[in-house]
């Protein structure tokens, strides 16, 4: 892409259409079959290890492996023959488990992926709902998720999608929340805008089981939040992760606000038509594509539209798990990026900052000149695969 030219629509998404990100490798074959096979390679299985919640003996039978997912239309749970790791509870759990499983999960009908839609994610930030408290109740759910045209991934997630739903609440509001587990596969809950003791409101639970805790945001910001059970690596990468929005008790000057969760997949060869998520290629850090929301160029096929003379404020959530996100509008100027939490700490007049993984921050433009502004992720070798929307400003 020309940075320096505003691109036609067109011309960008055939660029991107005819991109090699699909490409099968030799590499890719062979861990895609070996993914499948797992269990019945010798000395395979010890490095496939997965994080299933209490099949031990599950070791030898891959048909069992299969069928033990019958429940979840075309995603399998991942295999076990040794450990599980319901004992996990932190970030840093990921320490303990490094022989750990090779994908989310395997392919399952391809009439299930077939019927599995694409939907694009609404990038508008939700608003807060009305009274101090809010109460969610969600669920820990294995899904295929179409993320374009021709890719559909076994996804672990929240509430059925990559990412999570969007939460919006206000500093010192409260919120009270549970999840229960309905996948085979221990799961949990940490929210980056909270302040808590981790090893009881962010530990695993198994399925059927449901963790609540409740926690009062202290800071404004942009937070993510993510299954934290172990190998976290594998959790985030899987699909669980998602953005929580905190707003300052005083407003924010008007804007049109939207939520931006940039994220990576690393993905197996397709298995009757999905592609399950590869933890040695989340190791290898080398992502098949890099998102916003979830969708590779989303909103280059259908931008987010604004207002000429409206302030834009993008609220930008790195869930990772491993790259950093150069955050830039080709042709525009953010004229404030907070550093702390908003209003704190305003720096002016920025054109890139970076947004780590695991962070997030609040970044402001003033839309006073019409026409088409690529927002991307500067480091375009991430960017190229997927990280690149546009912001149309209409007269
Ligand atoms: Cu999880």
């Amino acid at each position: 892409m020309r940075e320096e030219a505003t691109p036609a629509l067109s011309q960008l998404i055939a660029e991107l259409d005819a991109s090699p990100l699909n490409a099968p490798s030799n590499r890719r074959a062979f861990l895609a079959r070996a993914s499948a096979l797992s269990l019945a390679i010798p000395g395979m299985g010890a490095a496939l290890v997965a994080c299933t919640s209490d099949r031990s003996a599950a070791g030898a039978d891959t048909s069992k492996a299969t069928h033990d997912t019958t429940h979840v239309p075309g995603a399998a749970a991942v295999s076990d023959n040794s450990h599980q790791n319901s004992d996990s509870r932190l970030d840093s759990a990921m320490l303990k488990d490094m022989k750990h499983g090779q994908t989310s999960a395997v392919g399952g009908a391809t009439q299930s992926a077939q019927s599995t839609p694409f939907h694009r994610i609404a990038p508008e930030l939700p608003p807060i709902p009305a009274g101090s408290v809010q109460r969610l109740h969600w669920h820990a759910r294995q899904v295929l998720v179409r993320i374009s045209d021709d890719t559909v991934v076994a996804a672990w997630t929240f509430e059925g999608d990559v990412p999570g739903p969007f939460v919006h609440t206000r500093v010192g509001d409260t919120v009270e929340f549970t999840l229960t587990n309905d996948a085979d596969v221990p799961h949990s809950m940490d929210f980056h805008a909270a302040q808590i003791d981790p090893k009881t409101a962010f530990r695993s639970v198994v399925k059927g089981e449901s963790v609540t805790f409740t926690f009062k945001p202290k800071y404004a910001g942009a937070f993510m939040f993510h299954c934290g059970t172990a190998p976290v690596l594998m959790h985030i990468g899987s699909g669980m992760y998602g953005a929580i929005i905190v707003s300052p008790a005083q407003p924010l000057p008007p804007a049109k606000e939207f939520v931006l969760v940039q994220s990576e997949f690393y993905l197996a060869e397709a298995a009757a038509g999905v592609r399950a998520f590869d933890y040695q290629k989340m190791l290898s850090t080398l992502p098949d594509f890099v998102c916003f929301n979830g969708r590779p160029n989303q909103y280059i096929k259908d931008p987010i539209r604004v207002k000429l003379g409206d302030r834009v404020r993008f609220w930008l959530v790195n869930a990772g798990p491993t790259h950093p996100c150069h955050f830039h509008v080709v042709g525009e100027q953010f004229d404030t990026v907070y550093l702390g939490a908003p209003p704190g700490s305003p720096v002016r007049g920025v054109q890139t900052w970076d947004v780590s993984p695991g962070g997030g921050m609040c970044f402001e433009l003033q839309c006073d000149v019409a026409g088409e502004f690529p927002f991307v992720n500067h480091g375009f070798g991430h960017g190229q695969k997927g990280t690149i929307g546009i912001l149309v400003v209409e007269k």
